[in-house]
């Protein structure tokens, strides 16, 4: 029933989608922009910020230049990834945007194969990193930094003295939505690599939902992690991360967040928010585009030091849920980084 609710959802906004724009002249189609959302977009935070970031930049590039040639599109792909590599051909056979913009480390294995049937096709992918393609423009996040962070602070919780459901169990946990390279080569390590920077004894399971939409399964998995001892738990799997948030507010264990600040998420259970500026950079990239400046062609890697990275370490529920001695652990950490001090850059792999 959810499936086909979630198949009739995106047939309606691809309607919409192939109707909206009818083809302009060469100067509007210069300012068409199309949003691919790989997944949908209820229940992922890192779909919501991109879809908010370029949204804002359409319509303040409109205003302050007095026109509305500034268009934009949302085309859900949905959750079945075999359907993407389709929907996107489809997308760019149109030849009426400009710019594709998306966001996910696999989108550049879609555009490759595409591009060798329309050549003129132009991609800015967030998230995702390909070197010397001159009709792709990357940016990823430094999540070295942003899982060392969550690990760090997870095992700060396990090991904490003061918080009502750390058991000393010192286990914790990764769920993700699926294995794929970034998250096996750089997001999971990381998190490991964090908890034993402050207890090298920590112990970290790694599970996996199948999909970023279902939320029983991500309750069940916690669940079985919480009862072999697990009290700290970072979610990354999209709709069925909020499973996880529902086990840990009726079981009792802690959730580490990553990509948004997810502290309101379950006021008291949740310990930190390791955060990524997606809106601000659709919004900065959104604006570069317009202004004929994105450096296609072109990989950048962005972290803490360049403000895209961030630990919430000023949330009132943060300060409110995490004891005094952890908050003042993970501003030196936090310090460390940002001044250099400790280098946390992503491997190539
Ligand atoms: N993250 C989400 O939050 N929701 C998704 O639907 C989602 N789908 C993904 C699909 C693929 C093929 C890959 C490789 C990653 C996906 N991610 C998704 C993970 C996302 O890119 C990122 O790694 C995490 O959000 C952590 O920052």
């Amino acid at each position: 029933m959810n499936i086909l609710k979630k198949t009739v959802v995106s047939f309606c906004l691809l309607g919409v989608f192939f109707s909206a724009y009818p083809s302009g002249n060469q100067e509007e189609s210069a300012k068409n922009i199309a949003l691919f959302i790989p997944g949908v977009l209820s229940g992922n935070p890192i779909y919501q910020m991109l879809e908010q970031g370029v949204q804002k930049a359409i319509t303040e590039y409109n205003a302050e230049n007095n026109t509305s040639t500034a268009k934009f599109a949302i085309l859900e792909a949905g959750t079945n990834q075999a359907e993407w590599g389709k929907k996107l051909t489809s997308l760019v056979a149109q030849q009426k945007y400009s710019l594709i913009i998306s966001s996910n480390p696999a989108m550049p294995d879609f555009a490759r194969p595409i591009l060798k049937q329309f050549p003129s096709q132009n991609f800015l992918f967030l998230d995702a990193y390909e070197k010397n393609n001159k009709n792709i423009a990357t940016i990823r996040y430094n999540q070295r930094e942003q899982a060392f962070l969550s690990g760090y602070a997870s095992a700060l919780a396990t090991t904490s003295k003061e918080l009502k459901y750390a058991n000393s169990s010192k286990k914790i946990a990764l769920i993700a939505g699926q294995e794929y390279p970034v998250m096996n080569n750089i997001i999971l390590p990381a998190f490991i690599e964090g908890a034993k920077a402050v207890d090298k004894d920590i112990q970290v399971e790694f599970r996996i939902v199948g999909n970023w939409y279902d939320a029983t399964k991500g309750s069940e998995i916690a669940k079985s992690l919480y009862d072999s001892g697990v009290d700290v738990i970072l979610p990354i799997a999209g709709g069925a991360s909020q499973g996880v948030i529902a086990a840990a507010q009726k079981h009792g264990f802690y959730i580490s967040w990553f990509d948004d600040n997810g502290f309101n998420k379950a006021p008291g259970y949740v310990i930190s928010s390791s955060v990524m500026a997606q809106e601000k950079m659709a919004y900065e990239q959104t604006k570069k585009f317009l202004d004929g400046n994105t450096a296609f062609g072109t990989a950048k890697t962005v972290g803490i030091r360049d403000g895209y990275i961030q630990f919430i370490l000023d949330d009132p529920l943060y300060l409110e849920t995490v004891p005094y001695t952890m908050q003042e652990h993970m501003q030196q950490i936090y310090n460390d980084i940002l001044s250099g001090k400790i280098t946390l850059n992503p491997p190539t792999f």
